[in-house]
């Protein structure tokens, strides 16, 4: 019998629509310095987003990926970190919550060195921008060069790693730590809800939630997890967005966003030698993540890597996506990578519906196939899998999530996330990060 795992690759036509469609998302959501990734949903410039976006970019015109990703790094606080969003500020305030009056980046921030322009938030996204940079730079070497890119985003890219591993070591354990649950980039994963039963949430008439005009609320998280998010991001302004001065109420070792930190050290590493420095402190750095990551974060039993909720330094029982992600480390110990295919075609992660990789266990007590993180299956995350599977060799299994990837790109309309159990299109259209992927496995 066939099945959906048996529907072909993309024609040569369809994947020249596809192309064209991805092309057309990228030059409406470019805003003359970068892209936003929804002109509706999110308006401004994120982070990671940032990243993802240039790696797409890159395909159509490196000098614009180059300046996605510089645009970004104008944003840079002082003490390296990168913020997860920066503002427009031609937008009015209530385009989008948190706004700028909220996170006060440039009163509120000054201590940790933010800026004075563009206000940003104070929260960071995972680090996905060192991956990206060097992507970008071998997409044309030699015009980098000329243009020195790489000589440009080279230092603010290593304070950036400085940063998440000084200030963010907040377990003692050599891994990085988030302090809030938009950090991670996957906001109301069932990861966060045991270490969030500890924060008391904002009152509900203390925010307006400017997502609900665009957002179907059964799509985003709740106003409970609002509360909480207000809560958390109040609370760390108030410390002047010192990580020592702040009590966090939330802090929790992430492996996605450790994974993504090692691969772009690597990255660093790479760019160092190109530039003629010494690549060895980046590499020895990502061999040491690596360990710590296997050390702290590494489930054998259930064959995935946990959170690790440093409030009660114990691993969270739920199976997340991000505990996937680190097959993108290219050093990970052979059994491990072994174990991580087995459980990627197991019963927790394989979708009836698409080829792509759901966000949350479809077996566990709190999937939800439409809300946000709790089980609809996203893109980027479906890169990164199909990045992880190439880097360990396993060709045909990256062939064919690549192929469901493009099936559901196009199907949906480039969404934000689809239902894995039906593949309907979820969330907003037209989002970037979804195109400038689609680009990158179409080239
Ligand atoms: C909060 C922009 C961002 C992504 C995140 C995604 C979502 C924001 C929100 O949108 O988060 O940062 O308002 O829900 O969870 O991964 O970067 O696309």
């Amino acid at each position: 019998m066939k099945t959906l795992l048996d529907r072909p690759a993309p024609t040569a036509a369809a994947a020249l629509t596809l192309r064209r469609g991805a092309v057309r998302v990228l030059f409406d959501n470019w805003t003359g310095t970068s892209t936003v990734p929804s002109r509706t949903l999110y308006p401004h410039q994120w982070s990671w987003d940032s990243a993802f976006i240039a790696i797409g970019l890159r395909h159509l015109s490196v000098r614009r990926a180059q300046q996605e990703l510089e645009s970004l790094l104008a944003g840079q606080w002082a003490d390296g970190r990168i913020p997860h969003i920066l503002f427009n500020p031609a937008l009015p305030h209530d385009a989008y919550f948190p706004s700028p009056d909220f996170w006060q980046s440039s009163h509120a921030g000054r201590a940790a060195g933010a800026p004075t322009a563009p206000e940003s938030s104070g929260i960071v996204q995972p680090p996905v921008h060192g991956l990206a940079a060097w992507l970008v730079h071998r997409a044309d070497a030699g015009a980098s060069r000329r243009r020195g890119f790489l000589a440009r985003v080279y230092p603010r890219l290593a304070a950036w790693h400085d940063y998440l591993l000084t200030r963010r070591d907040l377990g003692g354990g050599g891994l990085a730590a988030v302090v809030h649950p938009w950090e991670p980039g996957m906001d109301n994963s069932p990861c966060w809800d045991r270490p969030l039963q500890r924060v008391a949430p904002a009152p509900p008439d203390a925010f307006h939630r400017a997502d609900l005009d665009h957002g179907h609320p059964a799509d985003r998280p709740t106003d409970l997890d609002y509360g909480r998010y207000v809560r958390l991001a109040t609370d760390y302004r108030e410390a002047g967005y010192d990580d020592r001065a702040t009590r966090h109420g939330f802090a929790v070792e992430d492996p996605c966003f450790n994974a993504l930190l090692i691969v772009s050290e690597l990255a660093l590493a790479a760019m160092a030698r190109d530039l003629g420095a010494a690549a060895e402190p980046h590499t020895a750095r990502a061999e040491e993540l690596t360990r710590r990551l296997v050390g702290r974060l590494w489930d054998d039993d259930a064959g995935l890597f946990r959170v690790r909720d440093l409030g009660s330094d114990t691993l969270v029982d739920e199976r997340s996506v991000s505990g996937l992600i680190p097959l993108v480390v290219p050093h990970l110990p052979t059994g491990i990578v072994g174990r991580l295919r087995e459980t990627l075609d197991g019963p927790h992660f394989t979708a009836p519906a698409t080829r792509l990789v759901p966000s949350y266990d479809l077996t566990g007590h709190a999937f939800a196939p439409t809300r946000y993180w709790r089980g609809p299956a996203w893109f980027n995350t479906a890169w990164l899998i199909h990045r992880g599977l190439s880097t360990h060799g396993h060709h045909e299994e990256a062939e064919r999530l690549r192929q469901g990837f493009l099936a559901e790109a196009g199907r949906s309309e480039f969404a934000e996330y689809v239902d894995p159990t039906t593949g309907a299109a979820r969330g907003t259209r037209h989002f970037s990060w979804t195109a400038a992927l689609t680009l990158d496995l179409l080239s």
